[in-house]
């Protein structure tokens, strides 16, 4: 089913044919003289695929306001649809991450269906503890997993093994499990009791985890616990993962980090000790900023790929890490957002593609540190736009998206469609 009319993608297409052409050509005879092959690099960018925050497609907010855009989704049928623009003219993101219940739906099934129709599936679930829902029984005030009542616990671990249940119905393989359980005062919270009460809840969820699955956990700094917070770093997230078995895994989200962390150092830890759940992409100055992948440090998105690419070249066992977005956005159309940050990740796992593994594996060996960093950023520094336009174009996308997007005026199309929200309030979006 076509959100954007083909023709349309075919006629912007059309103006920008030739130039394509020449500059795959032209980035072909360069790479060959790398002996690269850039056909085989857009045959691996073609295979990899990044997942959707269903709760990326509407306008997110800061913890002060939120200012709502014109046409946002009303539910998550209206969140698929956007999705599905997005996989047509990107081509780069092929399934959906859904948030529960921020996701409401009386009929899964048919979802499933709705999706597939727009060419789209289901990576992992996500749980919602850091908020309140209308008639729970008990407060996540204090937290969820982690909480000190019992009553609380359960409660939490029952909502995540429903969430494992709607998932099976949408053919998603793993449970994401981020909590913003923690505490804001020193003393206020039994730092390792805390961390015991969690494991033990994490356990109950991992128990109910049906065959093929896997158990995400995702660690965070701080926010909203703003002293402690439970699961604060890839440390607490791989002692739980080990805890709970070869399931469980740590999920990098790296916007959950301070600042000047190395991630890709702690990225390599995890492929090393098998605990790389894959990652929730965006880009930050500050904390949890949730920017477009790329848009403030694409240097270090090329070094986490490198990180990954070089663990695939050398074959390291269980590798197998989920790509997703996470990203909220306040100022841009998120439909444009979100296929930036798809393509963004592209270009970087692109650039990692071509980075001369024997020349950097002898130049470390010989402790040649500045041919060493030049080859690696020899990667960095090529541009590979004619690689992704060129997969786009051969999967019936749009060579230039955002410009596609733009011309097909599908936002005001929505916006007619789905009535406007109003202003105000905070987002709750953290
Ligand atoms: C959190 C975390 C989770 C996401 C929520 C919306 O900070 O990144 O992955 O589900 O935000
Ligand atoms: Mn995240
Ligand atoms: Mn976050």
């Amino acid at each position: 089913m076509h959100l954007i009319d083909p023709d349309l993608i075919q006629e912007h297409n059309g103006h920008q044919l030739q130039h394509v052409a020449r500059d795959y050509a032209h980035l072909g005879e360069q790479l060959a003289r790398r002996g690269i092959d850039v056909d085989a690099v857009r045959q691996r960018v073609a295979a990899l695929g990044v997942a959707l925050p269903s709760w990326g497609v509407g306008t997110g907010g800061t913890r002060f306001a939120r200012f709502p855009g014109p046409g946002e989704p009303r539910h998550v049928f209206d969140k698929l649809q956007d999705c599905g623009v997005i996989q047509q003219l990107a081509r780069a993101t092929p399934t959906v991450s859904l948030h529960i219940p921020w996701d409401q739906c009386s009929d899964w099934s048919a979802l499933r269906e709705t999706a597939s129709g727009y060419g789209l599936g289901f990576d992992a679930i996500n749980s919602n503890t850091f908020s309140d829902q209308r008639g729970q029984a008990h407060s996540y005030k204090f937290g969820s997993l982690s909480h000190s009542d019992a009553g609380t616990r359960e409660q939490a671990v029952a909502h995540n093994v429903e969430c494992i249940r709607i998932g099976q119905r949408l053919g998603s393989r793993a449970l994401t499990v981020w909590v913003g359980d923690g505490s804001n005062f020193p003393g206020q919270q039994h730092l390792r009791r805390a961390f015991e009460r969690y494991l033990e809840s994490a356990r109950q969820i991992y128990q109910a985890l049906p065959d093929g699955w896997r158990m995400f956990l995702e660690h965070k700094l701080c926010e909203p616990a703003f002293y402690s917070t439970v699961i604060q770093d890839w440390g607490s997230s791989y002692l739980a993962a080990s805890a709970l078995g070869p399931r469980a895994q740590c999920l990098v989200d790296l916007g959950h980090h301070a600042p000047s962390v190395n991630i890709e150092m702690i990225v390599a830890r995890l492929i090393g000790a098998g605990k790389l759940a894959g990652f929730h992409f965006n880009d930050s100055k500050y904390g949890d900023d949730d920017l477009d992948a790329g848009s403030v440090a694409p240097y270090r998105l090329f070094l986490v790929f490198n990180e990954l690419v070089a663990a695939a070249h050398e074959g390291v066992a269980g590798f197998a890490p989920a790509y997703m977005l996470d990203q909220s956005h306040n100022v841009t159309d998120p439909i444009e957002s979100l296929m930036g940050s798809a393509a963004q990740v592209q270009r970087s796992y692109a650039q990692a593609l071509l980075v001369e593994r024997d020349l950097l594996d002898a130049a470390q060996d010989a402790n040649d540190a500045l041919l060493a960093s030049q080859t690696l950023k020899r990667g960095f520094e090529t541009d590979v736009t004619p690689i992704l336009q060129r997969l786009r174009l051969d999967a019936g996308g749009a060579i230039d998206p955002v410009a596609a997007y733009r011309a097909s005026g599908y936002r005001a199309r929505v916006a007619r469609e789905r009535p406007a929200r109003t202003a105000g309030g905070s987002s709750g979006i953290v």
